[in-house]
C-alpha cells in the first residue's frame, strides 16, 4: 500500500469513527502537493461510499483563523453531501471528536469555474450567496497539526449549515455577523475579514481548482472560510450564525451520545 493510500485510510477511519488520530507529518516534511493527493484519496473513499461531491471550503483566508491555528496559506478541502447539515436540524454530538464552530459566507455557483479569474469574472459564476456555518473537527489528537497534516485532513471539513440563499448583487463586502452560541454572541466580525472581499475567496478557489485540474461546477457550494476564531461547541448547544442582510443559519447539537449504551 503505497503511503498516501495508508495516510488516506488512516485520516477516513478516524473520521468515520469520531476518534482522534496521531499527525501523520508532525514534522511539517510532506510537499503540499503529496499532502493534497491524501485528501484526494480520503475524498474517494468517501465518494467510494455514496456521497456525492457538493463543492468546496476555503481555509484560513481571516486573520483571525490564520492567528488562530497559527498557519497563514490559504488552503481548501472538498465538501461532500454526507457534511451538509440542514439548517434548524439536530445533529448527533456524537459523530464528531472535538468539534469546533465558525461563521462563513458560502457561494453557490451556477456556471462553471476555474483558474486565473478577476472579482467580476467569479461573481458572474455565483448564483445566490447565504449567511453559513462550518464544523471543523480536526481528527488529530489535541486539533493539532502541521500544514500538510491539515491539507491531508480534508481542512478539517466535518459539517457545513446553510442559510437562506441571497442574490449576489448586492455589495456583501463588509457585512456585519455574529457567531451566536444558546443565544449569546460569541463572536462578532464581518465578511471583509476574508481577505478583505469574500470574493476574493472565491477567486483563490478557482485558482485551487485549476491547479488541481477540478473545476467548481455548477450547483456546488464554495465556503468562503472562517470570518473570526471558531468556538468549540458542546453537546446540548444551539449555534447560530446572524448576518446583516443575508439572515441567519443554525443548527443544534444532540443533548449527549445518541448510542445505546
Ligand atoms: C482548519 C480549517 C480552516 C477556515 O475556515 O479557515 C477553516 C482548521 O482551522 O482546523 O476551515
Ligand atoms: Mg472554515
Amino acid at each position: 500500500m503505497s503511503q498516501t493510500t495508508e495516510f488516506a485510510r488512516l485520516l477516513d477511519n478516524a473520521a468515520r469513527t469520531a476518534t482522534a488520530t496521531r499527525q501523520i507529518d508532525p514534522e511539517g516534511r510532506l510537499t503540499l502537493a503529496q499532502a493534497y493527493a491524501i485528501q484526494s484519496e480520503l475524498v474517494k473513499c468517501r465518494e467510494a461510499r455514496g456521497e456525492q461531491r457538493v463543492g468546496v471550503k476555503m481555509g484560513f483566508t481571516s486573520r483571525a483563523k490564520m492567528v488562530q491555528m497559527g498557519l497563514s496559506d490559504v488552503i481548501w478541502g472538498r465538501l461532500t453531501a454526507g457534511m451538509q447539515i440542514e439548517e434548524g436540524t439536530t445533529v448527533d454530538f456524537s459523530r464528531f471528536v472535538h468539534p469546533r464552530c465558525e461563521p462563513e459566507i458560502a457561494f453557490i455557483l451556477k456556471k462553471p469555474l476555474a483558474g486565473h479569474v478577476t472579482g467580476p469574472q467569479a461573481l458572474a459564476a455565483v448564483e445566490a450567496i447565504a449567511p453559513a456555518l462550518e464544523i471543523i473537527d480536526s481528527r488529530y489528537e489535541n486539533f493539532k497539526f502541521t500544514l500538510p497534516d491539515v491539507i491531508a485532513d480534508n481542512a478539517s471539513s466535518s459539517g457545513f449549515v446553510i442559510g437562506p440563499w441571497s442574490d449576489p448583487h448586492i455589495d456583501f463586502s463588509n457585512l456585519g455577523l455574529t457567531l451566536n452560541i444558546d443565544g449569546r454572541v460569541a463572536q462578532v466580525g464581518s465578511t471583509a475579514a476574508l481577505l478583505g472581499h469574500p470574493l476574493r475567496s472565491l477567486v483563490a478557489a478557482a485558482r485551487l481548482a485549476a491547479e488541481a485540474d477540478e473545476p467548481l461546477q455548477p450547483g456546488w457550494v464554495v465556503m468562503a472560510g472562517g470570518a473570526t476564531s471558531a468556538e468549540w461547541i458542546k453537546a446540548g448547544q444551539y449555534i447560530s450564525v446572524d448576518m446583516e442582510r443575508l439572515g441567519s443559519a443554525g443548527f443544534h447539537l444532540s443533548a449527549a451520545s445518541s448510542d445505546t449504551k
